[in-house]
Formats: structure tokens, C-alpha cells, sequence
């Protein structure tokens, strides 16, 4: 091994480390049952629940390990006899161990896996919902002896699943979840100021998969990462968005560049402090994950503050719960026109507190500089509203609660847009030196089909 390879291994083993704590859980994670437990045991509290811990404690670190490389998934599921339950329609399946899972016939039909009904070269179902028999009975299950289940429908059609494929699809409500989070990865760790911000090197990130995989689950499961040693000349978000496909292009270019510009079309180019805020909420869909590559930094000022947005909801709604109803219904006009790539003249309208169908938070929407002076709200609502927003602005500014850091050039921030709010102080630069930001946005699909990609290969190499 070269010197200079040698060296980046060591570096590696060193910032690995650092993600250790973050990403280790979700390395391990499985369907299986000891990984079903260990989920419901590490999760975090819901509304009403204990409150979580408010940074990552070493406590909190012990029980996510309670994962532990056991939960590897390697673990095989044998099946010790299927049968119809004919009345309900189900088949079931009782696994070595003991336990039973459920399937229905008609959603075992719907999914049948062989030629005539799955597109195999793309994983795809060809069967017609207008060739689904919903009501449809079976005539034959049975076990083969390789641990599969083979199925014989009345009209003679013969559908194989494999063991392995059905336990990951069980129905019962603890597969179905930790199905889910094996997916989505939707659980959070919550932090505040003494937040340690996951760092890691950018060319380990761009060429070695365990390096981009760990980034890519803190920038999950935390919301923000620090890439360190990027060339100091534009073009490295854009390489970094290639790592992960490609990048989101908005009315400000595929990348930009954040510097004080005359007659800027946007705050973020003048040399003013920005408050906390969460960019682009003029677009109904904003970015989901946002790159900051310093390039330059300011001979005074400048520095970067940001807070988790999740977090700070939370104890918005334990401190005053008529804010964060407020916040989570009504909806507030926000607006962005100019010239940049084009030209622009963007409306929409959001909930500043976006939750979902269960009342849980997944993004938060507000730029003070781009929320509209129309505010479509009855009259008597408006002061209700300016008093939801300002005590949660009030929780996003107590010094506990905020990270801040300052930019050096090579630096790159990587951050969940949809959760974190930033922002920076003024700055004075020097003219023969200027401060220099270039951004790039990308969006959470893209960036966690990169993840799954990553988790498989990182495992299937292991
Ligand atoms: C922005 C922004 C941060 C900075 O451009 O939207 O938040 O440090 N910039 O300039
Ligand atoms: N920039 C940095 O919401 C916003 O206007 C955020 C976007 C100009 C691309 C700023
Ligand atoms: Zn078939
Ligand atoms: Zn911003």
C-alpha cells in the first residue's frame, strides 16, 4: 500500500469512528426478530412519551448498540408447515421458531413472483388488477423441501415464494415497522449545541463506499455531516452529487454561488446576517438535502449557526401546544421573483410545521425573508399566527439549542434542508479576498436510493 494510501486508511479509521455511534445500528439492521426488538427498545419516544435525550449521550449510544452484529441479516428463516385457512382467506406460515405469520390469498395471488406474472428483468408486476381474482380460494399449499412454498389456484396458475421473501413482508405490525425502517430509516437522534457535527473526509466519501454509506446514514439519522478536504475550486458539490446521481435544478442554477452581489436577487447575496431558516419554501416541493462548499471565508464574520428543526418543534408542542397546532395547520404564503437561470415569479403556500397523516413532523418550511406579505388569513387569526411563529423562532434562538462553526475553505456542510434550519452571521470579506459559498440542492429520493444501494453492497462485501 502506498504512503499516501496508508495515510487515508488511517484517516478513515479515524473519522469512522466518529460516525461509529451513528451509523453501526442501521449497518446491522434486519427484519429479524432480535432486530425487531432491539428497534422497538432504541426508538425514539413519541409525542406525549418520555422526551428523548436531548444530545447524544454515551447512554444513548449503549442502547443503540444493543443491536450488536448478531442482527447481521444473515438469519435464515425455515418454515415448519403452511396451511389455508379457507374461511378468512389466509395462509399461514409457522416458522421454525415458533412464530405464525398471516398472508392473504388475495395479495399472495397479486404477488405472484414467476415469469407470466413478474417482469423479472426489472422486477416489475405484468399481472393486470383486471386479472386478479380478489376473492380468489386456493387448491394446494405446500412446503417444498428447499423452503419454499409452492400454491396451486383453482385455475391450475402455480405461484412459488420463497421463505426468506415472505417473513421480510409479514403483516404483523412489528414487521410491517421494522419493514418500514429498514426502508425509510425514519428514526431520528435529536441534538442540541453540544452537538459533535459527524465530520468525515470528502475523498473517502467519494471513493470508498463504507465512508459514503456511514455519510449518508448520519446525514439521516442527524440531519448534518461535515465533508473535510475538498479541492478549494468550484465544482465539488456537483462531484459530490454525482456520488449520489444527480443534483436538483432550481431558478438558481444547478449550483450557486453565495457571495455578496450587487443587486442581488436573494438575501443570501448580500454580506447581511441570515436568520435560521430552512431554504427554498417559495417551492412546494423545497430541496430535501442542501451542500455548502466553502471556497472562501470572510476576514470577519461569516460564521454558520443551525439548530434541528424536529427537536425544536417538539418542545414547541410540550411548551405551548396552541403554537404548534397553530404552526401545524394554518398555511402561509411565501414568494420568490427574479432573475437568475431564468427569470422567476414563485408562490406557494405551506405549513410552517409540516406534519403527517399521524401527526408526526417531517419538514419544517420557513425563510423570513421569502414569507409573503399577502397572508391569506382571516382577520382574526393574524395575531394568533405572529404569535406561534415568534415563540418558536424564540426556542430556535436560545444559545442551548444552536451549533455554530466556522467555514474554512475545503469545507463542505451537508445538511437534511427539510429539518435543520441554518443560517449565518454578517460579514465584512477583503476585497482581494471574498467570501465564496457554492451550493447545490438535491432531494431525499435520490439520496436515499444512493443509501440502499450503498447498505446492500457494504453488506454483500462483508
Ligand atoms: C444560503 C445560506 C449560508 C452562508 O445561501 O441560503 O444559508 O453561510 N448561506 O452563507
Ligand atoms: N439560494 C441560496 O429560500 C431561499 O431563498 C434560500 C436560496 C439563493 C439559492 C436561498
Ligand atoms: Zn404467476
Ligand atoms: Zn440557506
Amino acid at each position: 500500500m502506498s504512503g499516501r494510501r496508508a495515510a487515508r486508511r488511517k484517516h478513515s479509521e479515524m473519522w469512522m469512528s466518529t460516525f461509529a455511534r451513528f451509523v453501526l445500528p442501521a449497518l446491522h439492521r434486519s427484519t429479524s426478530a432480535t432486530a425487531c426488538q432491539a428497534l422497538r427498545a432504541c426508538r425514539r419516544p413519541g409525542p406525549g412519551a418520555v422526551s428523548p435525550p436531548s444530545c447524544l449521550t454515551a447512554v444513548h449510544i449503549r442502547g443503540q448498540h444493543t443491536l450488536g452484529p448478531a442482527s447481521v441479516p444473515l438469519v435464515c428463516h425455515s418454515m415448519r408447515h403452511v396451511r389455508a385457512l379457507d374461511e378468512e382467506r389466509l395462509m399461514e406460515v409457522e416458522w421454525e421458531d415458533g412464530e405464525r405469520s398471516l398472508y392473504p390469498f388475495t395479495w399472495l395471488r397479486d404477488n405472484c413472483q414467476c415469469p407470466l406474472c413478474t417482469l423479472q428483468s426489472a422486477q416489475a408486476r405484468l399481472l393486470l388488477l383486471a386479472d386478479l381474482d380478489i376473492h380468489t380460494g386456493v387448491e394446494v399449499v405446500e412446503v417444498n423441501n428447499d423452503n419454499k412454498v409452492s400454491i396451486v389456484w383453482p385455475d391450475q396458475h402455480i405461484s412459488i415464494f420463497d421463505a426468506e421473501w415472505l417473513k421480510k413482508r409479514c403483516f404483523s405490525p412489528a414487521a410491517r415497522q421494522a419493514m418500514q425502517e429498514e426502508l425509510f430509516l425514519n428514526e431520528r437522534y435529536y441534538w442540541n449545541s453540544k452537538l459533535r457535527i459527524p465530520t468525515a473526509n470528502y475523498q473517502e466519501v467519494l471513493h470508498d463506499d463504507k465512508a459514503a454509506l456511514a455519510w449518508l446514514l448520519a446525514l439521516r439519522r442527524v440531519g448534518i455531516v461535515y465533508l473535510k478536504g475538498a479541492p478549494v475550486e468550484q465544482g465539488q458539490v456537483a462531484r459530490l452529487a454525482e456520488r449520489i446521481g444527480y443534483l436538483r435544478l432550481t431558478f438558481y442554477g444547478y449550483t450557486w454561488q453565495v457571495q455578496d452581489k450587487p443587486m442581488a436577487n436573494n438575501v443570501a447575496y448580500t454580506a447581511g446576517k441570515l436568520s435560521l431558516h430552512t431554504d427554498y419554501p417559495a417551492l412546494h416541493f423545497a430541496p430535501g438535502v442542501q451542500f455548502l462548499h466553502c471556497i472562501n471565508q470572510a476576514m470577519k464574520g461569516g460564521e454558520s449557526n443551525v439548530v434541528d428543526g424536529f427537536h425544536m418543534a417538539e418542545q414547541l408542542q410540550r411548551e405551548d401546544p396552541e403554537a404548534f397546532r397553530t404552526l401545524t395547520s394554518l398555511h402561509v404564503d411565501f414568494t420568490d421573483t427574479g432573475t437568475d437561470y431564468c427569470d422567476f415569479m414563485l408562490q406557494s403556500k405551506k405549513r410552517i410545521i409540516d406534519v403527517d397523516s399521524k401527526g408526526r413532523v417531517v419538514r419544517i418550511n420557513y425563510n423570513n425573508a421569502t414569507r409573503d406579505s399577502v397572508l391569506d388569513l382571516p382577520l382574526q387569526q393574524v395575531q394568533h399566527f405572529y404569535r406561534a411563529l415568534k415563540a418558536y423562532v424564540n426556542i430556535m434562538n436560545r444559545p442551548e439549542n444552536v451549533v455554530t462553526y466556522t467555514m474554512e475553505p475545503g469545507d463542505i456542510v451537508t445538511f437534511d434542508n427539510w429539518r435543520l434550519l441554518h443560517g449565518r452571521k454578517s460579514y465584512i470579506s477583503r476585497p482581494d479576498k471574498l467570501r465564496h459559498l457554492e451550493g447545490a440542492y438535491l432531494d431525499w429520493d435520490e439520496v436515499m436510493s444512493r443509501l440502499r444501494i450503498l447498505r446492500k453492497a457494504v453488506h454483500e462485501g462483508m
